[in-house]
């Protein structure tokens, strides 16, 4: 799933801008062949959520259909093409000139289709694009739960087993691309770094054919070259440097890899990656990158503005990072799916450390084996997806197997009772996803978010454990006090009985901008920053606590439901258009030093 790159041998035809778009309430489209030009249909900006373009269809979530019409270029005959679509959400099936190319489910990863055989050279070629987004218990994530998510806990339109919009759309651009014939299919690259400074890098090569192959290092004034031999589809090659310059928040260094095929002194394929020379490892109670212990300082994120919904927004991603460097931050996690490739190209240039998510969010365990299964079975797809996507990126350290998994008995755990022992299938559940995580990728720990009163099982199969935690909100409201006693009693509990590094990876208050009370009082500016200040007191005064994640960034979208004003979760440190609350002057004091 290598990202489309222009250069001499390979191209890109990007396809943002106004398509044409349908909404098919009644699902008639395929049968009545839309995929031939639509009728009556209304321009839509691509990237972007369907949802606030216009007024018919914020809560809109069936099927609707995009089109557009592009020529190709002739040069692109003696190619391979692909249609390239890097998020819908939530099930796409594509057409090309009428001719159906491949379907794909789940939002957030990206897809492509070998077009070659579908394409015109001498006429415009029709593209067509039919998107769904129906809440289905059995998806990943799940919807349309009888009786509200978190166990009941909570309801909310639409309907979600989550607490933010189900935004749908073509969410990330569209593109056509080509590549020679006999070209690079996939590239990994493992970076290393022993103890003395010395590093390497590791690039595994699959493609299919026997050819020559070159990779170039390039960087600190220098340029290593390896030639190497490509047969029965894989080949690999190593660098060993003395002194890299290692990839760190403080110097995101990266070196330039270029890998070419040839045959007989002729070019057959170039493909470039960055490449950021670190290690990861969890040892004891630390998390070391470059063998130095590392605290993550931050937030728990969403791909959430006005209008763009979930859309790719640059300018607001490039935002986001600048704030970033105003506060001193530097990680975040991609609660709670898979952000943009773009995302993890700035991170990597911006030495953000990335904890990243699969969209498994909300998983439950009541509805039977079959249901279970189902989504089980998405949950490695799109775990098989993410690290084929993003196992190149320096920014990436974690690998998230899922937020917030709602145990069986929550209304108990949650209380703190008494509970019945766990179905170990449950645990099975996690364990499949861990194992396929670490078989997948070794080179990076795995975890797991756990909503209060998770069970130790699940916490058990991570290499560091993510524990979200709203005491002084969600309870003990109003007396930060008490709810920070209560943390700090649970969090030694837990490292007591697991012994691993932990990060609270969610914690935050409901604040309304401009609102203030003195003394603090929940939703004033300083009830939050009091909020705040407390919870990461709590863990300076614990080592094994290795990263603070406050949730959240910025306001975002919800559903509607009596627990979330005006549509909003408001526990951003800044509003939904990046203004900072009290909260946020408070971290950038805390994260400057
Ligand atoms: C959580 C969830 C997050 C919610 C947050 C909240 O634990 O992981 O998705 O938005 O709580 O604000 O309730």
């Amino acid at each position: 799933m290598l990202y489309p790159q222009q250069n001499d041998v390979r191209n890109v035809l990007e396809l943002s801008g106004l398509w044409q778009f349908k909404l098919d309430p009644s699902d008639v489209g395929e049968a009545e062949a839309w995929f031939n030009g639509l009728q009556d249909s209304r321009l839509i900006a691509v990237p972007g959520s369907w949802n606030e373009q216009f007024e018919d269809t914020r809560d809109y979530l069936g099927v609707a259909w995009y089109a557009l019409e592009t020529f190709v270029p002739k040069s692109w005959q003696s190619e391979r093409s692909f249609i390239r679509v890097g998020s819908a959400n939530y099930h796409a099936r594509v057409w090309v000139n009428g001719q159906v190319v491949g379907e794909h489910a789940g939002g957030h990863l990206p897809f492509a289709f070998d077009i070659s055989s579908a394409l015109n050279w001498d006429k415009p070629n029709l593209i067509a694009i039919r998107v769904e987004n129906n809440l289905e218990p059995t998806r990943v994530p799940p919807g349309d739960l009888k009786g509200g998510f978190l166990g009941g806990f909570m309801t909310n339109y639409p309907n979600t087993s989550y607490d933010f919009f189900p935004y749908a759309g073509l969410h990330r651009p569209v593109k056509l691309f080509s590549t020679p014939k006999n070209a690079i299919e996939d590239i990994t690259v493992i970076t290393s770094v022993e103890a003395g400074g010395a590093g390497t890098v590791q690039v595994q090569l699959r493609q299919t054919g026997k050819v020559q192959a070159v990779a170039r290092l390039v960087g600190e004034g220098e340029t290593l070259e390896q030639a190497f031999q490509v047969e029965s589809g894989a080949a690999s090659t190593i660098f060993r440097l003395d002194k890299p310059r290692l990839w760190s928040p403080k110097d995101p260094y990266l070196y330039a890899l270029e890998i070419e095929l040839g045959e007989d002194g002729k070019t057959l394929d170039r493909y470039s990656l960055d490449v950021g020379i670190r290690s990861v490892e969890v040892r004891g109670k630390e998390l070391l990158l470059n063998g130095e212990p590392i605290f993550l300082k931050d937030f728990g994120k969403h791909e959430d503005f006005p209008i763009h919904g979930r859309g790719l927004n640059l300018p607001v991603l490039v935002r986001d990072h600048s704030l970033f460097k105003w506060l001193g931050a530097n990680s975040y996690r991609t609660a709670h799916y898979p952000y943009s490739e773009e995302a993890m190209q700035m991170a990597d240039r911006e030495g953000i450390l990335i904890i990243d998510e699969t969209p498994a969010v909300g998983i439950f365990f009541e509805d039977g084996a079959e249901n279970i299964a189902l989504r089980l079975k998405q949950c490695e797809q799109h775990l098989q997806e993410l690290v084929e996507r993003d196992k190149n990126h320096p920014s990436v350290i974690m690998w998230s197997v899922a937020n917030e998994p709602l145990p069986p008995d929550l209304r108990l755990r949650f209380a703190g009772a008494e509970v019945p022992p766990l179905d170990p299938s449950t645990t099975d559940f996690f364990r499949t996803l861990v194992d396929l995580s670490r078989k997948l990728d070794p080179s990076r720990p795995v975890t797991l978010a756990g909503i209060h009163g998770s069970p130790v099982e699940w916490f058990e199969l991570c290499d560091v454990v993510l524990v979200n935690r709203y005491f002084g909100w969600y309870s003990q409201q109003g007396r930060l006090d008490e709810g920070k006693r209560m943390l700090e009693a649970e969090l030694d509990d837990l490292f007591g009985k697991l012994g691993k590094p932990m990060i609270v990876s969610e914690f935050g208050a409901d604040t309304l901008a401009g609102f203030h009370s003195n003394p603090p009082e929940m939703f004033s500016e300083e009830y939050q920053r009091d909020f705040i200040k407390g919870y990461l007191d709590v863990a300076d005064a614990r080592d094994f606590i290795i990263g603070m994640h406050v949730w959240n960034f910025a306001d975002f979208k919800t559903g509607q439901g009596i627990m979330r004003v005006a549509g909003l979760n408001h526990k951003g440190v800044f509003t939904r258009d990046r203004k900072p609350k009290m909260a946020a002057h408070l971290l950038r004091e805390r994260w400057q030093d």
